[in-house]
């Protein structure tokens, strides 16, 4: 594989770590995209392709750490993204727990056992046994710090999303297995959380030692909560993840979850290092809310990359005329890339946010 050079850029200095602590940084903010690895790359494609005549491909990718490790050098090489995010997915703590996945073409993840009594969830692993079915992970992540010179991130998904695709069986539009837990079998939903919260520490513990550069938590379905049910059901494990990780190292801790216009003041109280916001709130206004003492990472509309390239270049200067001069910004997308996305519209947003300022 080959080495990646880029000039000017060690990982003690980097753009993005600077961004994370505050640090001053001059000319343009960092940048990189949640789920810069995937389908809209062509590259990508052909070896998912060839993974696909494996049984299980995508679950063959992400546990084979050459592939994985070539997936997450794919847009850093292409496109020379600030920092890279590990070729994973947020539902490998729910396989190491026993209750095993797949991810079916498109479909998306399937869960053949969903837990749904609490017989079920009494014949998961405890969590202490289950970081050790993680080891391709941390291989990856080894591979990755000997060949990658911008920040690695590693990330789990938070409790309850991870909890909503065991409890579903899979992606639902509406969560109503695990509302219906929520009221009527409020001691297995919280049994769950529990459990995902122990598996989720150990397992960015071990992602700090095997050397990720920052870490990032992903509770992408709060926005299916009231407030209330988030404070219930969200927020008290995120803090105890957080809490676990701030005892145990100092490297960063982004949280990313939808409906942060809303969310914001709990997802503070929880104690991150930054917040990445979703695309429905205004990131001007965001960044009045949150405590300068947090970076604020976001919140480019991942609907805005169908549009001409003009078009991005312009609503992309205008979020960096009010937000890029902060030494605590970090460009991102409100949520994942999509799989149709043209590659040259992704090189825009780069070249739009590296252009800047300069
Ligand atoms: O078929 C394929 O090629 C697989 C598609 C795919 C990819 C590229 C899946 C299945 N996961 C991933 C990678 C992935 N997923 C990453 C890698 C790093 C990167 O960002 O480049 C990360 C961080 C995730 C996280 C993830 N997986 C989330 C949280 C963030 C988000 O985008 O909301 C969620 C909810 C998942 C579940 C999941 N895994 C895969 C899919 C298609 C989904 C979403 C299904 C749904 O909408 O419910």
């Amino acid at each position: 594989m080959p080495k990646l050079v880029h000039p000017n850029t060690t990982v003690s200095t980097s753009r993005f770590l600077e961004a994370l602590q505050g640090i001053n940084h001059t000319g343009r903010p960092p940048i990189w995209m949640m789920r810069q690895a995937g389908r809209y790359l062509p590259e990508y494609r052909a070896i998912r392709d060839e993974a696909a005549r494996h049984h299980n491909g995508f679950l063959t990718m992400i546990q084979t750490p050459e592939l994985a490790t070539e997936v997450t050098l794919q847009p850093i090489r292409r496109f020379g993204m600030d920092a890279a995010i590990l070729f994973s997915d947020i539902l490998v703590t729910a396989s190491a727990l026993g209750c095993p996945v797949r991810f079916v073409e498109k479909k998306g993840p399937v869960f053949d056992t969903p837990i749904r009594s609490p017989e079920a969830l009494a014949a998961l692993r405890p969590a202490s046994d289950a970081v050790p079915h993680l080891q391709y992970v941390m291989d990856a992540i080894r591979m990755l710090k000997g060949v990658l010179d911008v920040p690695l991130i590693g990330f789990a998904g938070a409790p309850f999303t991870v909890a909503s695709y065991m409890i579903e069986g899979g992606s639902s539009p509406t969560l109503s297995h695990i509302k219906r837990m929520q009221y009527n079998q409020p001691d297995v939903l919280h049994g769950l959380l529990s459990q995902l919260t122990d598996v989720t520490i150990a397992y960015l513990k071990q992602q700090v030692d095997a050397g990720v550069d920052a870490l990032q938590l992903f509770d992408t379905w709060t926005n299916h909560l009231s407030v209330y049910d988030a404070q219930q059901l969200c927020f008290p494990y995120i803090q105890q993840i957080i809490t676990a990780m701030k005892a145990y190292t100092s490297i960063p801790i982004i949280v990313f979850c939808k409906n942060t216009g809303v969310l914001w003041p709990d997802l503070v109280a929880t104690g991150p290092t930054a917040i990445s916001i979703d695309w429905g709130c205004d990131a001007v206004h965001m960044r009045a809310c949150i405590p300068d003492t947090l970076a604020l990472q976001g919140n480019v509309d991942p609907f805005l990359l169908y549009a001409d390239p003009e078009t991005i270049e312009k609503r992309v200067t205008r979020l960096l005329n009010d937000l890029g001069h902060l030494p605590n910004y970090i460009v991102n997308l409100g949520h994942g890339i999509m799989p149709d996305i043209p590659v040259a519209h992704v090189q825009t947003l780069v070249n739009t946010v590296k252009a800047w300022g300069s």
